[in-house]
């Protein structure tokens, strides 16, 4: 199973059911996946353990089929019981080393909002870490304040672990982000959220690769 990790590509997405325009699961991840798509993250807040099992599992099987890495968020019976590649956790979950010890052989990934908590992300292992949110966003309850591009600048600086970018990008913001260091950008209702999800993934790779290149020039 591939173990992909941001920076090794461009875009990350995330699942989102209220934000899919009533689409299914199916639907959805398969038009990321087709578009290229290779770390998808079941992020399903709301839902029952029970469902969240079957869609995991669903999502198991097209990941596999399109050899992209399935990523977790917060549950790590869940991310065993579907045979994932990773998990995500926040501030507020078990500590990394509690979780590699249950989960020895997961990829896994912590939301960070300050160079501290970076710094402490690393120190017990984490293999990326999340940086934001960038930019304002209303798809995360209880999300802090924007950290703007101050700790995505510290992180791109001074941090030597993979991360991804989070928290209110879009097509036409991402260039900035890229510029600032990121080469990993995680969305969420920029993509399930797009009527063409094809389309946008698209354009907003186009734009990534822009600003990467903006920044290397
Ligand atoms: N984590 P959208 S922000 C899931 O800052 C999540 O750690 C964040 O959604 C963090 O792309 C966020 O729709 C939501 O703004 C991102």
């Amino acid at each position: 199973m591939p173990r992909i990790l941001p920076g090794e590509t461009p875009l990350y997405a995330l699942t989102d059911s209220r934000l899919s325009l009533g689409r299914s699961l199916r639907e959805v991840a398969t038009a990321l996946l087709e578009a290229g798509i290779k770390i998808l993250q079941y992020r399903e807040k709301k839902a029952p353990m029970a469902r969240k099992y079957e869609e995991c599992k669903l999502l198991r099987a097209l990941t596999r089929d399109y050899d992209a890495c399935l990523v977790v968020n917060d549950h790590i019976e869940l991310a065993l019981a579907c045979e994932c590649d990773g998990l995500h956790v926040g501030q507020d979950d078990l500590p990394l080393p509690a979780l590699r010890r249950l989960a020895p052989g997961l990829m896994i990934g912590i939301s960070t909002h300050s160079p501290a908590q970076a710094l402490q992300a690393r120190a017990d292992g984490a293999d990326y870490i999340g940086v934001g949110p960038i930019f304002a966003t209303q798809t995360k309850e209880d999300v802090v304040a924007p950290v703007g591009f101050e700790y995505l600048d510290w992180v791109a600086g001074n941090l030597d672990l993979p991360f991804v970018a989070i928290g209110g990008i879009k097509a036409h913001n991402i260039f900035e982000v890229a510029r600032h260091g990121a080469n990993c950008c995680a969305l969420v209702s920029e993509l399930v959220g797009a009527p063409d999800i094809g389309a946008k993934v698209a354009q907003t790779r186009a734009a990534m690769a822009k600003g990467i290149a903006a920044r290397n020039a």
